[in-house]
């Protein structure tokens, strides 16, 4: 705290309003997240782990701990067990780094401290300790395009314009002329008149200037202590926006790769690590080995929850996907962000046959599959709220609020918290909950689902099916999106393989000597077999 005792806090726009504008006298503010980190490798997760699912969670809105109805890290350690019975693999935790917003963390202050609210650097080694001791790997939030613009380095930066960290963050005088970014200029004068900084996203978090040394430093340096810490890997925010180049070239630069290469390296030296980027406008790209080597699949979302209401164009595209995209490409349904789309009850409107639909289509394909929190019990939206608050409620642990705090909860609850919460799912046959649970065992327990090639994928209408392979190992996946039941004749397998039914109302088969099969598959169904010869 006593770092921050000399930041002019509650300053707007570029720093602090203490000085008149037009002074430039320079401040000197330590830096907490500055200096050399050099690395220390270690990790006690089996191999394989980050191919099972993970879930996404904001610490904020999942389990509050001391009744002060904010979460916080000791609420998410006491919920492990609950991750760990689910089958989770890997825990996404939003932002857990020290910020500004008081709400989703992205309005970085310290990247080496934990927020406040959620608890003390103590129990965020406890975390990890204890996830670890379940075979959960936990990969954090690192918010590399921008800080907070109470951040000390920015604070210092916007004090003068020969400030030795002045090149930090992005700077022009006067600002240039012609941007225009989701809607907004993005030039912002410093407070004291000494220049215009750029903010891709709102004025209080100012983009880092990547084409600085300084910065690609920092940043390793404070990914270096979090792996140090044992930190499994990280998520990143906004890749496609690292670097800017003029006012139509501010989105999508081939520098992105560069840098999200050399975080690849750095990250990679590491055994057992994972990272995955965020770039809506271009995840294959960033996908690559050369450049992330992960990303989310936002090309890919619309078809999972298209097909799984019965659209025949949506099916196709999902059928085809992982035919030509690399397993680095991780599905989803939804996720934190409005942009992303409703959460998926509201996608379906509350349909559970086509719910549980889509959650088999991504939880069975190829690629490290993501789960946001409360999907799994298929809770709503806030009905009072809107935007990306709507998206971040406290998780439905029971039928109200008081599973998820003894005091006042930060935020309103979903709206269908009184009939989807976990506690009148779990253990129940049929419920939303214990289908996710079965999906996930079997991709737990059969590695051609969690890591297998995808092979011999077709369509028939309504229909899809694919297989995954892993050696001796093969698993057939079969869809039938329709509402009406069907009687599926298929007749490419091989003559005399005996499949197992591990998955769905089918019966176990024996494929026919001309190498036919005819398969009744219920109506908004899907079926799982296992080759048993
Ligand atoms: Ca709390
Ligand atoms: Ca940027």
């Amino acid at each position: 705290m006593g770092l921050f005792s000399l930041c002019a806090c509650g300053a707007s726009g570029g720093g602090a309003p203490t000085t008149a504008s037009g002074q430039d006298n320079g401040s000197a503010l330590l830096v907490p997240d500055a200096g050399a980190v050099s690395m220390l490798a270690a990790s006690s997760l089996p191999a394989n782990w980050s191919q099972g699912a993970f879930m996404q969670i904001h610490v904020r809105a999942y389990q509050d701990s001391n009744g002060d109805g904010v979460g916080d890290l000791q609420g998410l350690i006491d919920r492990l067990d609950y991750l760990q019975d689910l089958g989770v693999k890997g825990l996404w935790l939003l932002p857990v780094t020290q910020s500004s917003d008081r709400d989703h963390g992205y309005a970085v202050t310290n990247y080496r401290g934990i927020e406040l609210d959620y608890g003390a650097m103590a129990d965020f080694e406890k975390l990890l300790t204890q996830a670890h001791l379940r075979g959960m790997g936990v990969v954090i939030d690192y918010v590399i395009n921008h800080s907070s613009n109470q951040h000390p380095l920015f604070l210092n930066a916007a004090s003068s314009s020969t400030h030795a960290q002045r090149d930090y963050f992005v700077w022009q005088n006067p600002a240039p002329a012609g941007w225009g970014i989701y809607g907004k200029n993005p030039w912002y004068p410093s407070s004291w008149g000494n220049g215009y900084y750029f903010a891709g996203f709102t004025a209080s978090m100012p983009d880092f200037n990547w084409k600085q040394k300084d910065v690609e430093n920092f940043h390793h340096d404070n990914m270096r202590f979090w792996l140090n810490k044992g930190v499994d890997g990280f998520r990143f925010d906004a890749v496609g926006n690292l670097v800017e180049n003029g006012p139509s070239a501010w989105e999508s630069q081939p520098e992105n790769h560069t840098v999200m290469n050399k975080v690849r390296q750095t990250v990679m030296q590491y055994p057992q690590r994972f990272m995955v980027c965020e770039a809506p406008a271009n995840p294959q790209a960033f996908a690559a080995a050369t450049s992330c080597g992960a990303a989310f699949a936002f090309d890919l979302k619309d078809a999972i929850t298209g097909a799984a209401q019965g659209d025949v164009n949506a099916i196709a595209k999902l059928n085809a996907y992982y035919k030509t995209s690399s397993p680095a490409l991780s599905a989803f349904v939804s996720n934190h962000d409005s942009f992303a789309g409703k959460r998926l009850w509201d996608q379906v409107q509350g349909n559970i046959a086509q719910y549980k639909l889509a959650a088999a289509s991504y939880l069975l394909m190829p690629g490290t599959p993501f789960i946001y929190y409360g999907e799994e019990i298929g809770m709503a939206a806030a009905a009072n709220l809107s935007g990306d608050a709507a998206l971040r409620t406290p998780m439905s642990w029971t039928a109200d609020a008081k599973g998820f705090s003894t005091g006042t909860a930060f935020r309103a609850i979903s709206g269908n918290v009184s009939s989807q919460n976990a506690a009148t799912q779990i253990g129940v046959a049929g419920s939303i909950h214990s289908f996710y649970k079965s999906l996930l065992n079997l991709r737990n327990t059969l590695p051609s689902i969690s890591r297998g090639s995808y092979e011999a994928a077709w369509t028939q209408q309504q229909s899809m099916g694919f297989q995954r392979v892993l050696g001796s190992e093969k698993t057939w996946v079969v869809f039938n999106y329709g509402l009406a039941p069907l009687q599926l004749s298929l007749n490419n397998l091989q003559a005399g393989d005996k499949w197992k039914a591990l998955l769905g109302d089918v019966e176990s088969f024996t494929v026919t000597a001309n190498g036919n099969v005819s398969l009744a598959m219920p109506a908004q169904s899907v079926a799982v077999f296992q080759l048993n010869n």
